[in-house]
C-alpha cells in the first residue's frame, strides 16, 4: 500500500510526463508545417509517445498498490518557435526537470523506506540517464551547425539515427 505521501508525488510525476508527451507533441506539430525537418518532425512524434507510456506505467503502478491515479488537468504547452535551436533548449530544459522530480521521488522512497517504489523508479532513473545524454548531445550539435541550412538538412537527416544509438524508444 503507499502511503499518501508517496502517493501524491506519484500522481504528480503523472502529471510531469503527461505535461512533457505535450510539450513534444507541440513541438512535433511545429516541426511537421517547418519546410524540411520530417526528422525532427517523427522525433517529437515518438518523444511524445513515449512519455504517454512513462505516464501510463506510473499510472498503472499506483492503482497496482492500491492507490489512485489521478489523471491530470494540463496547460497548454509552448506551441511555437522562433529556431530549431529554441526547441531543442526546451527539450534540454524539460529532461534536466523530469531528471530532478524524478530523483526527489526516489530520496522520498528511500526516507519512507517503500522499497518497492525505490525499485519501481530506478527504471525511470536509467532512462533519465538517457534523455538527458540525448537532449545534449542534440544541442550541442545544433550549436555547431549555427544557421548553416546544410548542417541543419544532416541534422534532420540524421537525428533518428542518433536517438536510436543513445538508446531512446523506450
Ligand atoms: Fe519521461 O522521460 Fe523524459 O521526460
Amino acid at each position: 500500500m503507499l502511503s499518501k505521501s508517496i502517493q501524491e508525488a506519484l500522481n504528480a510525476q503523472v502529471a510531469m510526463e503527461a505535461t512533457s508527451s505535450q510539450a513534444y507533441l507541440a513541438m512535433a506539430s511545429w516541426a511537421e508545417i517547418q519546410p524540411g525537418l520530417d526528422g525532427v518532425t517523427e522525433f517529437f512524434y515518438q518523444q511524445s509517445n513515449e512519455e504517454r507510456m512513462h505516464m501510463l506505467k506510473l499510472i498503472r503502478y499506483v492503482n497496482e498498490r492500491g492507490g489512485f491515479a489521478m489523471v491530470p488537468a494540463l496547460p497548454q504547452p509552448i506551441i511555437t518557435f522562433t529556431s530549431l535551436q529554441k526547441v531543442f533548449e526546451e527539450f534540454l530544459k524539460h529532461e534536466v526537470q523530469v531528471s530532478e522530480s524524478i530523483n526527489q521521488l526516489v530520496g522520498m522512497a528511500l526516507d519512507e523506506r517503500d522499497f518497492a517504489t525505490h525499485n519501481f523508479l530506478q527504471w525511470y532513473v536509467s532512462e533519465q540517464i538517457e534523455e538527458e545524454r540525448l537532449a545534449r548531445t542534440l544541442n550541442d550539435k545544433l550549436e555547431l551547425v549555427g544557421d548553416d541550412k546544410s548542417g541543419i538538412y544532416l541534422f534532420d537527416r540524421d537525428i533518428m539515427i542518433h536517438r536510436n544509438a543513445i538508446g531512446g524508444g523506450k
